[in-house]
């Protein structure tokens, strides 16, 4: 009886999110019967192979366990061998790192799980629940899959205090100060989302780093994490600020040419290596933003890498991030990294991997993908993605951004194939948007994003549509209609986002610092490439950034090709319009409407995508449990409120400018333009 109780008080918990994707709601009806069939009542799962496994295989085993009586609200199953109609593992019992392909196929009455590594039965087990969660009949699974590029990486932002610079869902989910005695059971719940989707690399520490974190005592903190790591064959990565060797390791330099340097960093990376065996390397930003790097001594980017690369030898890898700009370069800040780079194409060494943002300047709405994919060949490129929205609403706007990545990941280099196969031979890296907060990522519908991530990296072809299906039924439900909703919702959120916040290719209007909130009208900071009006350049007469040959000329860093595509502001994509090109508000554009009327309408476009979202989550009522249906209701009406703000202020502030009316039929800004710049916001989450 008082089981009974316990039960039941269990099952009607309310959800909080913790279980992101993995909560393996009970299965009901026909599905229900389908899996019972599969490891019925007393059944049991079996594995092959011999009695000692390792922690993978363990690992894998438990996933089953957890997953399979989840699914069929049976809670006894246990694990034996050489039963009927049970799911076989059929993977050698060590680590593998190279091979983690697996099948997943029904055999007879079982469900059989092969692959080559311990690894690729882990990643067979959450291939095979996530398709029973599907409510795929588990006789006609039939999958076999392999990871399309062999780095898939989350990059945190997170410093050792615990604050996350640009993290949206509460403080760092890192415990330094506590490890390495302590640790975290969040640690190993992270550790086994990640691997879920396939996710193999973690740099635990923020790019913008400190050099005490390469000191020893921090050594033993990363052993204790890539241990509790390993068995989800997770390899950690540690980021490194250019000038340690000055920092903490008493040398007057950090010349990446100076012998003593060099033998500083051998000697660090052997101290990792002899703690962490399968550590994974180093990430580095270098002359970014104020941070130190090679050019501080007149050398150059694969001066910096090479040198480390030297120090890891074939034991890891060094990343070394794209994005880079400076005070000098004052012509187009979407220029440089290009200018940097791809001089140095076939001069960094193997086990360099260079880190390429998805657009030339900065993670923004939207933007065209970043020139320097297909113009490096002899350069491992790797992709980075942001999934903290740092430029999209933080975690209180609601944005799926596959859509977004799925762009720029499908879209012709002209230089011999698409950014994702570019990629390939490298990976992708997505800085990550975890944090302390009970659902992890700051609203329900950020999980998707972590989610949408890891299968991207994992594979890049995959429809974005489809990983918000996967996504909604097995983080929210498996009500058909509800489902449809939800994903239609999910497919439109991002382009809702550019349209109240920077249509038509414009670009970083946000305020200043900390990046929340619209401020156009931002023209005096000390940097140019600072200021929102260096990006828009609208006057009176019009608007946009003239890249083009009588511009700043970056469309010459894209192939021809594309560049002849783009340079035509009638033909070009409106999507990128005002990206490339400087047009004027009363120019009739091929839609027949002037520029002017373009954008209010895309501003309004935005703001009524977001009502009818707020509108169709309310209808999903019934089909949510109320603890979520709640959070998100109350996102959405933050979300509709911010959209205002963003429309109201751009459109104040353009006709500030261009003195242009507006047709009859758009609502005029709630407030005046003074209103909105006068607004300031010592509340706004952290940098
Ligand atoms: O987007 C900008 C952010 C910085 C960040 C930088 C980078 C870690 O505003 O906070 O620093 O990019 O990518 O290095």
């Amino acid at each position: 009886m008082i089981l009974g109780c316990l039960l039941a008080d269990a099952s009607a918990k309310a959800e909080d999110g913790y279980d992101l994707w993995l909560r393996y709601a009970p299965l009901e009806g026909e599905a229900l019967d389908r899996i019972a069939g599969l490891h019925g009542p007393g059944a049991v799962i079996s594995s092959d192979g011999p009695a000692e496994a390792s922690a993978t295989m363990e690992a894998a085993r438990r996933e089953l366990g957890v997953g399979l009586a989840r699914l069929s609200r049976n809670s006894t199953s246990r694990l034996r061998s050489g039963a009927k109609g049970y799911v076989k593992l059929d993977c050698p019992e060590s680590r593998g790192d190279g091979d983690v392909g697996y099948s997943v196929r029904a055999d007879g009455a079982d469900i059989r799980i092969r692959g080559s590594s311990d690894l690729a039965c882990l990643y067979g087990v959450f291939a095979l629940l996530r398709e029973l969660s599907l409510e795929v009949d588990p006789v006609r699974i039939d999958i076999a899959s392999e990871p399309a590029m062999p780095l898939r990486m989350l990059n945190h932002w997170d410093n050792p205090d615990g604050h996350v610079e640009r993290g949206y869902a509460g403080r760092s989910i890192f415990d330094w100060w506590h490890l390495p005695e302590r640790l975290d059971q969040r640690m190993i719940d992270y550790a086994r989302a990640n691997a879920s989707l396939g996710i193999n690399g973690v740099v635990v520490n923020n790019v913008n780093a400190r050099a005490f974190m390469l000191e020893p005592r921090y050594i033993a903190k990363y052993k204790r994490l890539a241990d509790a790591w390993r068995p989800y064959g997770i390899r950690l990565y540690v980021s490194v600020r250019f000038s340690a060797p000055k920092d903490i390791g008493g040398l007057d330099s950090a010349d990446p040419l100076d012998p003593e340097v060099r033998a500083w960093w051998q000697a660090k990376a052997d101290e990792f290596y002899a703690a962490v065996p399968d550590f994974g390397g180093f990430l580095v930003k270098a002359n970014s933003e104020g941070q130190p790097g090679p050019q501080d001594y007149g050398r150059s980017h694969s001066d910096g890498a090479n040198m480390l690369a030297e120090a890891i030898g074939n034991r890891g890898t060094v990343i070394w991030r794209a994005f880079v700009y400076s005070a000098e370069d004052e012509t187009d800040r979407a220029k440089q990294a290009y200018g940097e780079f791809v001089p140095l194409d076939g001069q960094f060494a193997d086990n360099v991997i260079v880190q390429v943002k998805n657009g030339p300047i900065d993670f923004q709405p939207r933007e065209p993908f970043h020139p320097m994919f297909g113009a490096m060949p002899n350069t491992k490129l790797m992709f980075e993605a942001q999934i903290t929205k740092e430029y999209l609403g933080f975690a209180s706007h609601s944005a799926f951004l596959a859509p977004m990545w799925e762009e720029v990941l499908d879209h012709g280099t002209g230089r011999g194939g698409t950014v994702a196969e570019m990629v390939l031979p490298a990976g992708m890296a997505g800085v990550a948007n975890t944090g302390s907060d009970r659902n992890w990522s700051g609203s329900h519908f950020d999980q998707a994003n972590w989610y949408a991530f890891g299968r991207l990296a994992w594979d890049p072809e995959l429809p974005s549509e489809q990983i918000a299906r996967e996504w909604t039924v097995q983080t929210f439900t498996r009500e058909p209609e509800a489902i449809e909703k939800i994903v239609r919702m999910m497919m439109r959120s991002r382009e809702a986002v550019v349209g109240y916040m920077t249509p038509l290719g414009l670009a970083h209007l946000m305020d200043t610092g900390h990046h929340y909130g619209p401020a156009p009208w931002v023209c005096d900071l000390p940097r140019p490439e600072w200021n929102p009006c260096y990006y828009h350049r609208a006057d009176a007469e019009g608007i946009g950034f003239d890249r083009t040959a009588s511009g700043s000329d970056a469309l010459s860093q894209y192939a021809d090709r594309i560049a002849n595509r783009w340079d035509d502001p009638d033909t070009i994509d409106p999507r990128f319009l005002l990206w490339f090109h400087h047009v004027p508000w009363t120019a009739e554009r091929p839609s027949g409407l002037s520029l002017w009327e373009e954008l209010l309408n895309e501003y309004d476009r935005g703001v009524s995508e977001v009502d009818a979202m707020a509108r169709e989550w309310t209808d999903l009522f019934d089909a949510i449990d109320p603890q979520r249906h709640r959070a998100v209701t109350e996102s959405l009406a933050i979300q509709q409120r911010e959209a205002r703000w963003w429309r109201d202020a751009s459109i104040a502030y353009w006709q500030s400018l261009n003195g242009l009316p507006l047709p009859e039929n758009v609502r005029p800004p709630a407030e005046s333009l003074d209103a909105y710049i006068g607004r300031t916001f010592p509340e706004a989450p952290g940098q």
